[in-house]
């Protein structure tokens, strides 16, 4: 006999623990399952050297516990990868998590019927549930190039997002990274310190701002933990869930040398800084070319090979529309003597050989390649589990022709299935702990209402799930975003439908929109009561 849950929950990352936390607190029953040997999510996969995140420690954090988050001290500006994970073990361990949840074990399908889900996996579990919530993360799913060859190198491979536990020594070694996007920006200025050679294979430079990371004093985490409470209500009103220093003019209202000073003094500040210093950056094309001509500038200061430097500047897209990196010392390892910059565009790879890799032009000799190429972000982790909704029809198949959902938080014919930080919300657009702690919040209460009003289903409406897709295309469009091929679109992965995937509108009118739907008893969604109370309705 299958076991059966009140709610099946897929993932124990950030989002996947504090959904299990607020079930338990609602008294319903839970089975996380996690492919991974433990928890953490994309900090427990992304172990490459130099991960860390991009949003302050003392931001990207649970708010939800005054106690976790007076307690925890964090120890830099911007958290290292082991530091995070810590984290996430120790919110596991503080909230009796890991009772609840199977490790190493992957969903690989989900089928609706009869107002359950039918959860099975890859160790041969089928379980029953009536909610189903995929708690799958947005880049959890790694992309490897299509190169021939690829899987004839004889040397050592490694992709960015599935890093080996014990880590891996380049000293004296040959090596290749290809990606030049975020992952790599990190990974190389530590691989550069320890291979013999290091390769840097590049099809598109992409813009990356210092970290500025340090240790974090004692008084600045203090005055952020006295004053909790308003900053993190304040950080849930604003467009990204992070607080910034947000500059309240157009990028064109000033004279030159003044918003040169403003993007220096922000560069020196470090992170992500630069892009808040105006309000128009992405949304006028005239604004943004300020910034991103600040900080080609700033690239051609530090990197001493002029051919080098020009080649590292990006100019296919404005900055920002493009996920920004935030660095430590990327561009200076370029002056370094080991490490040489490859330009795919002049020369495209033609075959990953046994021996390391060619190009057009040249063949290079590698003991290890380093795959930074990215991952099928949003849609990727939803879409290799096979999902089935009412009527036998698939996730897979209604999403062919491009992804479609209400809020980001259901899809219309699949009753009882909520995605968190799920395409269609802000999510990758935003602090993502911030993100996750309002879908969370927001299923929980959802499913509080369902009980406490007898309703056995809940959808989302076809009608209103038009509108939804429509508003974000609508929201989209209005910012610079959509003109840059990024994964925000799914340029990344070969045939994959161009819909711009994440919510452009921002935190916090996304927050005021979903809690008007639940005001307005769930708007949108179609409720189904359970079969008892139905007939008690129809009678009455
Ligand atoms: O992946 P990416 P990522 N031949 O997709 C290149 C988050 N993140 O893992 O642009 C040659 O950005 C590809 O080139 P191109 C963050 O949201 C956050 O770095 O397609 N090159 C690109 O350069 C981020 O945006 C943090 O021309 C090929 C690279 O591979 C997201 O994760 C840290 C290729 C892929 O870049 C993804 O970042 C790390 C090919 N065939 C990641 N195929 C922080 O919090 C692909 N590429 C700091």
């Amino acid at each position: 006999m299958e076991e059966s849950f009140d709610a099946v929950i897929v993932g124990a990352g950030f989002a996947g623990l504090y959904m299990l936390h607020r079930l338990r607190g609602l008294g319903m029953t839970a089975r996380v399952f996690e492919a991974g040997a433990d928890v953490g999510g994309t900090w427990y996969w992304n172990r490459y050297p130099g991960a860390r995140c991009d949003i302050e420690s003392m931001q990207y954090s649970f708010s939800f516990s005054e106690e976790l988050q007076q307690e925890w001290e964090w120890t830099e500006r911007f958290a290292p990868q082991p530091e995070i994970l810590r984290y996430a073990n120790h919110v596991a361990d503080r909230f009796g998590l890991r009772s609840d949840i199977a490790f190493n074990t992957r969903v690989t399908g989900a089928a609706f019927d009869k107002a359950r889900w039918t959860v099975r996996t890859d160790r041969g579990d089928a379980v029953l549930a009536r909610f189903c919530i995929m708690a799958t993360g947005c880049l959890s799913t790694g992309r490897l190039p299509e190169i021939e060859g690829i899987d004839r190198f004889a040397g050592r491979a490694y992709h960015t997002g599935a890093w080996p536990h014990e880590g891996v020594d380049f000293t004296g070694q040959r090596v290749g990274v290809i990606g030049t996007g975020s992952s790599a920006i990190q990974s190389i200025p530590v691989i550069a310190q320890q291979a013999a050679q290091l390769f840097v294979f590049q099809r598109t430079p992409n813009f990356s701002v210092p970290a500025r990371n340090a240790p974090l004093t004692p008084d600045y985490a203090g005055s952020w933990k006295s004053e909790y409470a308003e900053r993190r209500r304040r950080a849930r009103t604003l467009r990204l869930g992070i607080i910034y220093d947000f500059g309240e003019t157009s990028a064109l209202a000033v004279p030159a040398e003044a918003r040169e000073r403003e993007y220096a003094a922000r560069w020196e500040t470090g992170g992500i800084n630069v892009l808040s210093a105006y309000t128009d950056l992405l949304t006028s094309k005239e604004a943004n070319d300020t910034a991103a001509e600040f900080v080609r500038g700033r690239i051609r200061s530090i990197v001493r090979d002029p051919v080098t430097a020009a080649l590292l500047a990006p100019t296919s897209h404005s900055i920002g529309t493009k996920r920004i990196c935030v660095d430590t010392g990327y561009f200076e390892t370029f002056n370094r003597e080991n490490v040489t910059l490859v330009d795919l565009q002049a020369a495209p790879i033609e075959a990953i050989t046994p021996d390391g890799l060619r190009t057009r032009d040249v063949e290079y000799a590698l003991d290890a390649l380093v795959f930074a190429t990215g991952f099928d972000a949003m849609t990727g982790s939803l879409l290799r589990m096979d999902i089935t909704g009412s009527g036998g029809r698939t996730l897979a198949d209604k999403w062919a022709a491009g992804l479609r959902t209400y809020l980001g938080l259901m899809t219309a014919g699949f009753p009882n299935l909520f995605t968190i930080t799920g395409p269609g919300s802000p999510s990758v657009l935003s602090n993502m702990i911030v993100s996750i702690e309002q879908h969370v919040d927001w299923i929980a209460d959802c499913l509080a209402y369902l009980r406490s009003h007898g309703i056995a289903e809940i959808e989302a409406s076809s009608a209103a799930e038009d509108a939804w897709v429509e508003h974000v295309n609508a929201a989209a469009e209005l910012t610079l975003y959509p003109q840059a091929n990024s994964w925000y679109l799914g340029a990344n992965i070969p045939g994959k439908p161009r819909v711009f995937m994440p919510y452009i509108g921002g935190v916090g009118v996304y927050r005021e929109t979903c809690e008007d739907v639940a005001a307005r008893g769930y708007a949108g969604f179609d409720l189904t009561l359970r079969p008892r109370l139905r007939e008690r309705s129809a009678a009455e």
